[in-house]
Parts: C-alpha cells; sequence; structure tokens
C-alpha cells in the first residue's frame, strides 16, 4: 500500500525538469514508473484495445496490463495473451471495484460506439459513449489514475476550415459521435483544471490496421478494401471517390497513445485533445497506390449516403503542429509504407 502511494507520487512529479540534484530521483522515478505502472485498458477487444495491450505489455510489463471488455467472449480471447476481465464501463460499482483491485494507475478509455452506427442509435450512442466516459473522470479523479480518452476527427463539423484544420477551432459536429466526442474534449479538460486529474487525448482521423477489424466507422473502408482485394480482387466503396480524411497507420496511433501519456506535463499546452495524422487521402488515391502492388485490383462505387455526407463534413486534412511541438509527436508511416505492409499482413493472415 505504502509502496504504491510512493509510486503514485514519482508518477505524478515524472515531469520535473532535470537537474543535478533531481538526478537520482529522475532515475528512480522512471524506472518504478515503466516498472510498476499500473494500466487498465477499457474496451480492450476493438481495433485499438487489440493492438494497444500487447503494446503496452512491451513497455511496462506483461503483468502490469489488464485489458477489459464488456463481452465474455472478447475476455476469453483477450484472456490467452494477457490479464483480462469483464466490465461493463457504464457500470461505476464494478469499475471502481476493478480499479481498487488492480491498484490501477492510469485508464486507457476505449469505449466507444463510432461515427456511422452512433447515427443508427443515437441515444445510445450517448449512453455508451459519455457513460463510460464520465464513469472513467470519475474514478479518475478519486483513484488518482491518468485517463486517455481519444477523441476523433468527428469533433469536426461542416463549420470547420476543412483544410490544415487548426488544432484551436469552429467544433460544431452534426453526427452524435461528434457530440460526445467534442462534449467529452470539453468535460475531461473540466477535470484537468477543476479536480487536477491528469486527462490527454488525441483526436484520431481513421486507423488503419490488420488486427481486429473496426466496425461502424466513417473511415472503415481503408482497412476493408485490404482484406477484399486479398481475398475476391475487387471492392466495393461506400465513400466518394474524391472524399479525403486524414488516416493513420496503427503502430503509429499505438505511439501517439503512450507517447502523449508518458510526456512531460509541464509542456502540454493543450490536454484534450491533440490533432494527429500522418497523411491525407480520398478513395481513389489510395485504390491508385493498392494497384501498384495488385495491377488486376478492381474498384467501383456505391455510395451509402449516411457515411458520405459524414465523411464530407470532416477535415480533408489535419494541422498536428501543436502535437509535434509540445510532446513530439512524428508520424513514421506514410501512404506508399503502410500499403505495402497492410497487403503482406493481410496475404499472410489469409494464406
Ligand atoms: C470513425 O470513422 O467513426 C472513426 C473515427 C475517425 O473516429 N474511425
Amino acid at each position: 500500500m505504502i509502496f504504491h502511494f510512493l509510486l503514485k507520487i514519482c508518477n505524478q512529479n515524472a515531469g520535473f525538469t532535470i537537474n543535478f540534484i533531481h538526478l537520482p530521483t529522475f532515475f528512480l522515478t522512471a524506472f518504478f514508473k515503466h516498472k510498476d505502472m499500473k494500466i487498465l485498458v477499457v474496451g480492450a477487444g476493438g481495433q485499438i484495445g487489440t493492438e494497444l495491450i500487447p503494446h503496452l505489455q512491451k513497455t511496462y510489463g506483461e503483468d502490469n496490463i489488464i485489458a477489459a471488455d464488456l463481452k465474455s467472449d472478447i475476455v476469453e480471447r483477450l484472456s490467452k495473451s494477457s490479464r483480462a476481465v469483464m466490465l461493463d464501463a457504464t457500470d461505476a460499482g464494478s469499475y471502481s471495484g476493478i480499479i481498487r483491485e488492480h491498484r490501477i494507475d492510469r485508464i486507457y478509455n476505449l469505449v466507444a460506439l463510432l461515427s456511422a452506427t452512433g447515427e443508427k442509435n443515437p441515444q445510445i450512442a450517448w449512453k455508451i459513449n459519455m457513460g463510460a466516459l464520465l464513469n472513467s473522470l470519475e474514478i479518475a479523479k478519486e483513484y488518482g489514475c491518468a485517463l486517455f480518452t481519444p477523441s476523433s476527427i468527428g469533433a469536426f463539423g461542416e463549420s470547420t476550415p476543412h483544410n490544415k484544420t487548426p488544432q484551436d477551432t469552429v467544433m460544431r459536429p452534426n453526427t452524435m459521435y461528434g457530440v460526445c466526442k467534442v462534449s467529452g474534449e470539453l468535460l475531461s479538460d473540466y477535470y484537468n483544471h477543476r479536480f487536477g486529474v491528469d486527462t490527454r487525448s488525441v483526436r484520431f482521423p481513421g486507423i488503419i490496421s490488420n488486427g481486429a477489424l473496426p466496425g461502424g466507422g466513417t473511415t472503415d473502408y481503408a482497412v476493408e478494401v485490404f482484406y477484399e482485394i486479398v481475398k475476391n480482387g475487387n471492392f466495393t466503396c461506400p465513400i466518394p471517390e474524391n472524399s479525403f480524411m486524414d488516416m493513420l497507420y496503427m503502430p503509429d496511433a499505438l505511439r501517439a497513445c503512450t507517447e502523449l501519456m508518458d510526456a512531460d506535463p509541464a509542456k502540454l499546452k493543450h490536454r484534450n485533445s491533440f490533432n494527429v495524422t500522418a497523411m491525407s487521402f480520398s478513395p481513389e488515391i489510395l485504390f491508385s497506390e493498392i494497384k501498384k502492388h495488385v495491377p488486376e485490383a478492381e474498384f467501383k462505387y456505391e455510395i451509402d449516403p449516411v457515411k458520405a455526407a459524414i465523411a464530407d463534413s470532416w477535415p480533408d486534412s489535419l494541422d498536428d503542429a501543436c502535437a509535434r511541438e509540445e510532446w513530439g509527436w512524428k508520424p513514421e508511416w506514410d501512404l506508399s509504407g503502410m500499403v505495402q505492409d497492410m497487403l503482406k499482413a493481410i496475404r499472410l493472415k489469409m494464406a
């Protein structure tokens, strides 16, 4: 107990300026911080969580990472490679029980109903997205945990400048998902300045990955296309050919999750949330890049009007200068590298 308390103090002070006197404490802090920080990932069975768990295990030690999900079959899958528990994040009692039992220091709250699904069930989207967030914030406040809850390019809307969208700008989304994300950003900043909770976040663009499939998002086409091309050689796209959106390859997204949370708090002028991006493309551009490696691939369009309208209201390209300046964000994957790596990974998976 005392050890746990001392570690928390170490963690909270991890960002002080290093000078000669502080040096031994700094090394001790860094050692303990990475050695014994207990991390809970809520909503761990989804697209991000499935790959965040092994990424965190490598950095902070396998035993220090707890994966939590709502569904028993997912918990069973997760438990094959990590410590895993069943948790409905909208149930505050069970959530705080797990925090106490595992002495959690840091929470990744990945619970979300995404943009397209959110439009089918707006009330449920609000209940789940905001319910999980509010519980996470209250718990973080009560138990002194740091909290990461991703925001999204979905937080922007039609009246936002679409090119080089600035960090601080108009945010009037017209989807329930976007409304939740803007509310979540405001609420997380409120808990930070009102109660001192260490809340941090990024606005994720579409995330392209080859682990678990995304579900219910507007940017999902940029993942689905790889599976369809490798499996059947053709793909029908629901997004208009010239609709630009920002994207990140998963390895960059994972680094964003840990680098922001490990960043020196004294350097953060913003907290909730930072623009981050690695590439911006339209379906037409992505498909011509795929064609360089699979010349026989065929593409056609059957536009989904809901997804098309959402894509149209989102930025074409983000300006992520603040993330670069305040915590050293720098993506490593571009379109060409990502396409080659995705094709290789999906071919291997399908084989
Ligand atoms: C979605 O398309 O809803 C998500 C997102 C960009 O937040 N992938």
